[in-house]
């Protein structure tokens, strides 16, 4: 299938789905900016993934619709996904069927194009699957292969995509060039149906070329680029504001497309959608130029009563603080680098390092402040208990250099009011990361 290079959304986290009302402020966004695709593929939806088997009720059904001519009607394609894999057996004609039918229910909606999904389950087969296939490949794309055969029969020109179990370059055994799965998925599975891939990772700092040419070879097609850059529903305490980054212009040569799965909190997901856009359409991509512009976008959403003004200086503070996974913020690395220095220097040496770091943590103390009179709510909510976090450490280092510069005696410690014994941030979870630290090079090493 020869189409031109895509770009979109793949709304396929764990957690609360995105409601009706901000994904028609997605298309809206998607339609002016020139994201064209848009993947219906919610983990938490019910009926996606745990119950695959049933049909939406006439409410749920109706919501579905309403959103597939949402779409349409801002020039976005559909694309309804399901998730099988937990308990499906391929090679039984009833399952074969429920999907089907389940189809049928999209398609009378409006619906057209379709992706299965078989990320994240137990790679095992039933024994009559066992009887049947030779492979988890094979039994996989033999169920997709029936279900595409059928589908264009329905729905000429419809497309399938497909998510295969190992997703990334990490989970192939021994290695993407020696994947019997990859392999046997490439030769078995019809040519017209498009495969995802999210890159060497789940999350990718990354994806060069030459990986992408490797994984085509085997897959015997382009793939689509499933880029989980700004998705954090792995980690609850992050939030990924800064801009798409790490992949080269090249990269949309030798693919079919990229959809971001992006931040759970759907208000947050400006930047990242702007400057993707950006670089489907870009000829030479900058994330730093992309990143000003999307800034320069987005400021006009932090309305605010008088006298309170939040300029793009403000929202590249924000942007800059919760930034990307791999990557820190340029302001905000200083800032870190700052308080590192301000640790290993007596305080008599501190001079314009102490004020620089400073003048950074009140910035973002009256950032907090400006924000909580936003007009726009749910953006204020969506960040609100990250910018507490970060406004309260701001609070306590600024008093704990306060109380270095005193000179204390070798086991004094400085007490804060808001930090009393056992409470210190993040509960249980916390608790066993400290005992257990990371270490810089990712590795869990021997207790201390
Ligand atoms: C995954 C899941 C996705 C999740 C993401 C980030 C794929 C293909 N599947 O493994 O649902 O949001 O990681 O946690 O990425």
């Amino acid at each position: 299938m020869n189409t031109p290079f895509f770009a979109g959304v793949v709304e396929g986290f764990y957690g609360r789905p995105w409601s009706t009302a901000q994904r028609h402020r997605l298309f809206g966004w998607m339609q002016q900016w020139g994201l064209s695709t848009y993947f219906y593929t919610p983990k938490d939806d019910l009926k996606h993934r745990t119950r695959w088997r049933l049909r939406y009720t006439a409410k749920e059904a109706a919501g579905l619709g309403s959103l597939i001519g949402d779409a349409r009607r801002h020039g976005v394609d559909f694309i309804y996904g399901i998730g099988p894999g937990l308990d499906v057996e391929h090679s039984s004609p009833r399952d074969v069927r429920v999907l089907q039918r389940k189809a049928e229910q999209i398609l009378d909606l409006g619906g057209r194009h379709f992706a299965l999904l078989f990320d994240d389950i137990a790679p095992k087969l039933s024994a009559a699957d066992t009887a049947k296939f030779s492979s988890i490949a094979a039994a996989q794309a033999w169920f997709t292969n029936q279900f595409y055969e059928w589908l264009k029969q329905r729905v000429p020109g419809a497309r399938l995509f497909f998510c295969p179990t190992p997703y990334c370059g990490r989970m192939c055994e021994p290695s993407v060039r020696e994947s019997t799965y990859l392999r046997d998925l490439g030769a078995l599975l019809d040519p017209g149906i498009d495969v995802f891939w999210t890159g060497p990772e789940i999350i990718s700092e990354t994806i060069s070329v030459a990986s992408i040419r490797e994984l085509s070879r085997l897959l015997r097609r382009p793939p689509v680029i499933w880029d989980n850059l700004h998705a954090n529903d792995y980690d609850l305490r992050r939030i990924y504001l800064g801009p798409y980054a790490g992949r080269a212009d090249a990269l949309k040569s030798v693919t079919r497309g990229v959809v971001t799965n992006p931040n759970c909190e759907f208000e947050l997901n400006f930047i990242p959608l702007h400057t993707l856009a950006h670089f489907a359409h870009a000829k030479t991509y900058s994330p730093a130029a992309a990143w000003t512009q999307a800034i320069a976008a987005w400021t006009p959403e932090f309305a605010t009563p008088a006298p309170t003004r939040i300029n793009e200086t403000d929202v590249r503070l924000l942007s800059d603080s919760f930034h990307l996974p791999y990557a820190t913020g340029p302001l905000s690395r200083r800032w870190r680098a700052d308080f590192h220095t301000l640790l290993t220097t007596p305080p008599a040496q501190w001079g314009s390092t102490e004020t620089r770091f400073r003048a950074h943590g009140q910035a973002l103390q009256r950032l907090f402040d400006q924000l909580t009179a936003l007009t726009h709510r749910d953006l204020l909510y969506s960040l609100y208990r990250h910018l507490w976090e970060l406004k309260e450490e701001v609070i306590l280092l600024h008093r704990y250099l306060d109380w270095l510069k005193t000179n204390p005696a070798p086991d004094a410690a400085c007490f804060s009011a808001e930090h009393r014994a056992g409470t210190y941030r993040g509960g249980l979870v916390a608790e066993l990361q400290r005992q257990v630290p990371m270490r810089r090079d990712g590795g869990f090493g021997r207790p201390t």
